[in-house]
């Protein structure tokens, strides 16, 4: 053999999939190096189908952000499972999420199985590394690879970035051979009103238990850039007066606090000033009711 072999271009679409809070989201962000999606320690944080997309001399990686998939109890519940099955029939290289630090269960056996019927290349991520010592992390990489029949088993840690480089390069190893897929400076195709309500709705969940951060939902109704300033004006959501009020706080001290962080995180993002106007509203029962969550963008 003579010459340099030159390797092609390679694009497509990754996906990390795994249940709620097994940290996808977390890790999507870590990759493309840019918060896109939103990340919280509630269960069922993600509710939309997010792509956040990695540049690389030799690649482009489309990382396709989806729900934790879970046993749903709503109409939504079943419409973001339904969003997840689709997600995984449409991509080349799935990651199975399963936490350092709890025990491989009943759940992730289940989304095993039901990956190991697709043809795209399945890998096993071993999250949140830095919770667990040396150990624990042998023997969860133990338990997990007898879990199914993957291409790999990577251990990652979203937080420290330990090994978050070498997983990219395992999954791009697996995209077939393919023109650029997105322009080059583009990081998602997420529009910015989408990207602005979670960003409030994420500074909404800080604090709040049991199902409320389930039931609330954010809608930006209009930004209107007025020199350097963008005014949002946006709609909290939620599902009964009683969580209106908790939202709310004393004197609306809470909603004021919610408003502080989220245009923080909105003027990084936007890269302006940001004068934000949040009202919160009651849409009863939401979540089992086809209008209401068609109004709410489901
Ligand atoms: N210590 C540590 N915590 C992590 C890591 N990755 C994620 N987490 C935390 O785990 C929690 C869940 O993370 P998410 O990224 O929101 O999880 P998810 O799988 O997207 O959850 P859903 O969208 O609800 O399905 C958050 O509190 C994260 O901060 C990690 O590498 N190390
Ligand atoms: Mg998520």
């Amino acid at each position: 053999m003579t010459g340099v072999e030159q390797r092609p271009y390679r694009a497509g679409f990754g996906c990390f999939v795994g249940r709620p809070n097994a940290g996808k989201s977390t890790l999507t962000n870590a990759i493309v190096g840019t918060k896109i999606a939103i990340t919280s320690n509630k269960p069922q944080t993600t509710r939309h189908v997010i792509r956040a997309v990695l540049h690389r001399p030799d690649s482009q990686l489309v990382l396709v952000d989806t729900p934790g998939l879970h046993r749903p109890r709503t109409l939504l519940g079943e419409r973001l499972n339904d969003l997840v099955r689709t997600t995984w029939t449409e991509v080349d290289v799935i990651g199975l999420c399963i936490p350092a630090d709890e025990p491989v269960g009943r759940g992730d056996r289940f989304i095993s199985g039901e990956l190991s019927e697709l043809k795209a290349t399945v890998i096993a991520v071993v999250t949140k590394t830095d919770l667990v010592d040396k150990r624990r992390l042998a023997e969860q990489l133990l338990a997990v690879s007898e879990l199914g029949d993957f291409a790999a088993v990577v251990p990652v840690s979203a937080v420290s970035g330990h090994q978050v480089d070498i997983l990219v390069d395992v999954m791009t190893g697996h995209l077939p051979p393919s023109p650029q897929l997105y322009p080059d400076d583009m990081l998602t195709d997420e529009p910015e009103q989408v990207l602005v309500a979670e960003l409030i709705r994420e500074a909404a969940l800080e604090g709040v238990r049991d199902e409320l951060p389930h039931s609330i939902a954010v809608v930006v109704e209009e930004m209107i850039p007025e020199g350097q300033l963008m005014k949002i004006y946006a709609d909290v959501y939620v599902e009964r007066p009683s969580q209106k009020a908790i939202v709310l706080g004393h004197r609306a001290s809470r909603l004021k606090e919610v408003g502080t962080t989220a245009r923080r995180q909105i003027e990084e993002l936007l890269g302006t000033r940001v004068y934000l106007d949040l009202h919160v509203r009651v849409a009863k029962e939401w979540q089992r009711d086809p209008k209401q969550l068609r109004k709410l963008g489901f």
